[in-house]
């Protein structure tokens, strides 16, 4: 759908399994909702295998597809790449792009590393193009109300954040080894997947942290080895066992720059949990909770209420005075997971459009490295963490 007098945006996107549907879909959902005076065109899409990209891009509704991601990015008719490759390519190809002059939108993590996170903000920042990073989740309206509840002082000081992000699905010691599994491939395994989506939420509604204390567990050390794997499900090839390098879960407390302190759970072992991203926030005038699976509800406490009233209510974030919510449907006509990216798209094609990264960009991509790295060296240490000193 390409809209009359509109500037386009030519999208590159690199992957196309799990986020690459999430994000195809998204594309085509931003002019169909949004008045952005800048929309997106889906040019190419890009995968190793050329029967299945080939097959993947008819489907979506790519123009055109490539087999080569270096090709891609060389092509005069793309204006932005999307990364939605596993972790171990986010580098080098935002850093190819950056370079070639191309705008950049990168799955989360950033990287595998901080060193690794900081090299691609540099090429960004040097090649003066737009990047953002995909924490998709803080684009759900109730998130985005949520900020502005905080913002505008709702809340007051704040004390406590406890976050937990909760799955199940590699519970079953048979479960193969996935690329998520590899340390090769994804840097970390729970902690850089999940918690790195509790820590960006904790940045965007709390502030920036001080210093943490974590400890990482890997429960199953030895899995059968893949055959094939797609998304979060994977197929092993015989009997053949290989070590499993990566945490089943993290868990860390942290104290925040603004005096806040939080809690954090991550872990793929929570049985009964399929995508359990949740925290509760206190401050001095109230409190705030959220589930993920019931993304459009805010719960919210507020202490001046009257007494014998008191407790959280449940606010439905899908009034016009929700934000984003209504470009969508009439209130109380709930939006889903996939919107979280559309709204995220907006801003990105907005950024495009007025000349600035929209947050979260590689900044944020870097600071949330740093706490993801703390954690990580807090554990192996069995020590406190400053993020200052692992920013160094
Ligand atoms: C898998 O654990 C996964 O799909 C993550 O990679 C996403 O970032 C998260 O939103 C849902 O779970």
């Amino acid at each position: 759908m390409v809209g009359v007098n509109k500037k386009q945006v030519r999208i590159g996107m690199i992957g196309y399994k799990f986020m690459g549907k999430a994000h195809s879909h998204a594309y085509r959902d931003v002019p169909f909702y949004f008045d952005n005076k800048v929309e997106p065109v889906l040019q190419a899409l890009c995968g190793r295998n050329e029967e299945g990209v080939k097959e993947a891009a008819e489907k979506m509704g790519w123009l055109s597809y490539e087999t080569d991601w270096r090709k891609l990015i060389e092509r005069a008719d793309i204006d932005l790449i999307d990364i939605v490759t596993p972790n171990n390519a986010h580098t080098e190809i935002a850093i190819a792009a950056a370079e070639a002059g191309k705008h950049v939108y990168c799955e989360k993590p950033l990287a595998m590393t901080l060193e690794q996170s900081k090299r691609m903000l540099e090429a960004v920042e040097k090649n003066g193009v737009i990047h953002m990073i995909n924490y998709n989740y803080r684009f759900a309206p109730a998130i985005q109300f949520a900020k502005k509840l905080i913002d505008t002082d709702r809340l007051g000081k704040i004390y406590h954040i406890r976050a937990t992000y909760l799955q199940d699905w590699i519970m079953d010691p048979k479960f193969p080894l996935v690329w998520r599994l590899d340390k090769e491939v994804c840097g970390s395994g729970s902690h850089g997947d999940l918690a790195a989506h509790s820590i960006d939420l904790a940045r965007f509604l709390v502030g920036e942290f001080k210093e943490v204390s974590g400890i990482m567990e890997t429960f199953i050390k030895q899995r059968p080895i893949v055959e094939s794997s797609s998304g979060l499900s994977g197929k092993a090839s015989s009997d053949k066992m290989g070590d499993v390098n990566v945490d089943d879960a993290s868990v860390f407390i942290a104290r925040f720059e603004n005096g806040a302190i939080g809690t954090f759970e991550a872990t793929r072992f929570a049985g009964g949990n399929r995508n359990g991203n949740r925290f509760e926030i206190n401050g001095e005038k109230g409190s705030i909770r959220w589930d993920g699976e019931n993304m459009n509800n805010l719960q919210v406490y507020f202490h001046d209420d009257e007494p014998g009233l008191q407790g959280f209510r449940t606010i439905n974030c899908t009034e016009e005075i929700h934000p984003y919510a209504g470009a969508y449907w009439p209130t109380a006509h709930i939006i889903g997971y996939e919107h979280t990216f559309i709204n995220l798209m907006v801003e990105l094609m907005d950024g495009i459009d007025k000349g600035y990264s929209p947050s979260p960009n590689f900044v944020d991509g870097v600071k949330n490295q740093a706490v993801l790295e703390a954690v990580e060296q807090s554990s192996r240490r069995k020590q406190w963490v400053s993020i200052e000193t692992i920013m160094q």
